[in-house]
């Protein structure tokens, strides 16, 4: 079994992939399990198989313990972990090829609390499993909020100790996708997104920060170094369009394999 968790900011595109990625996967015949963790979504472009909502409301913990909305999401995730049997027992009910858990927005929650690697882990036991970690292709137009994304994925991938593809979500919104081949649309890519002139190999860390106009310091140069040395250009795809899940899925498998081999 493969488990995906799909996680990223808030609004980068999660629970579009999971419905989009989901009727992808089935049109090559494996069968798909659909599962939403996010105790305090609330409309879903899919109909989730398993679904946190049957066992911990967020907004009905907030009312029953008077949280904020911030608040009763960590309470719920908490709560969550209670019923981890159950919802693993739910997933392997489904007898799928594949499992895509969508992850609830608030990262803090997924990547920064004991509680969700724990719960991350439980579920990923005996299977191949691997992080799809989402940007939304119109945050990193810059480089700073390049930076400042490539951060919040390497601590992620840190913390949850898992292997982690890195994709760059909506990129309908950034570049005509009629108008481009494969090969010129990263090219295009490249040319409108920082990150990608980031994370390439060509050209020297100091003068693509340079010609971004970055704050070219010694920690932003070893910062360039590090991203380099740890993640590989993201994978563009646009959930909206299911424009480069192909990729998406091979790079996935590619990372589980390297994981495996240690
Ligand atoms: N144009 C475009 N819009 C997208 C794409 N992916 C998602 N969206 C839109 O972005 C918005 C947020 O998408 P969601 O799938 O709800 O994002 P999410 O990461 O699950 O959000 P949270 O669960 O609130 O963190 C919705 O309006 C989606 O339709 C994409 O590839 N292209
Ligand atoms: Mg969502």
């Amino acid at each position: 079994m493969n488990m995906l968790f799909i996680a990223g900011p808030a609004g980068s595109g999660k629970s579009l992939l999971t419905s989009t990625l989901s009727t992808w996967i089935e049109r090559f015949e494996y069968s798909v399990c659909k599962v939403n963790l996010d105790p305090a979504s609330e409309l879903l472009p899919y109909v989730p198989d398993v679904d946190a909502r049957r066992y911990v409301n967020a907004r009905e913990l907030m009312i029953r313990r008077g949280l904020g909305p911030n608040g009763a999401l960590l309470a719920s995730m908490d709560e969550l972990l209670n019923y981890v049997v159950d919802i693993k027992t739910e997933i392997e009910d489904c007898r799928a090829d594949y499992v895509l858990v969508d992850l609830p927005g608030q990262l803090e929650v997924i990547a920064f609390r004991l509680l969700g690697p724990r719960l991350l882990h439980e579920l990923a036991e005996g299977s191949n499993a691997a992080v799809i970690f989402l940007i939304d292709a119109r945050l990193v137009s810059k480089m700073y909020s390049a930076y400042s994304l490539l951060l919040l994925a390497l601590s992620t991938m840190y913390r949850l100790n898992l292997p982690m593809v890195l994709a760059v979500n909506k990129i309908d919104l950034v570049v005509d996708l009629t108008a481009y081949s494969d090969r010129k649309l990263y090219e295009k890519l490249y040319e409108v997104l920082p990150i990608y002139k980031l994370l390439s190999e060509y050209g020297e860390c100091p003068s693509i920060i340079a010609s971004e106009g970055f704050l070219s310091t010694s920690i932003s140069i070893q910062l360039c170094e590090i991203f380099r040395q740890s993640i590989k250009p993201p994978t563009p795809i646009s959930a909206r369009e299911a424009v480069g899940l192909d990729s998406l899925i091979a790079e996935v498998e590619n990372v589980v394999a390297t994981y495996k081999e240690g």
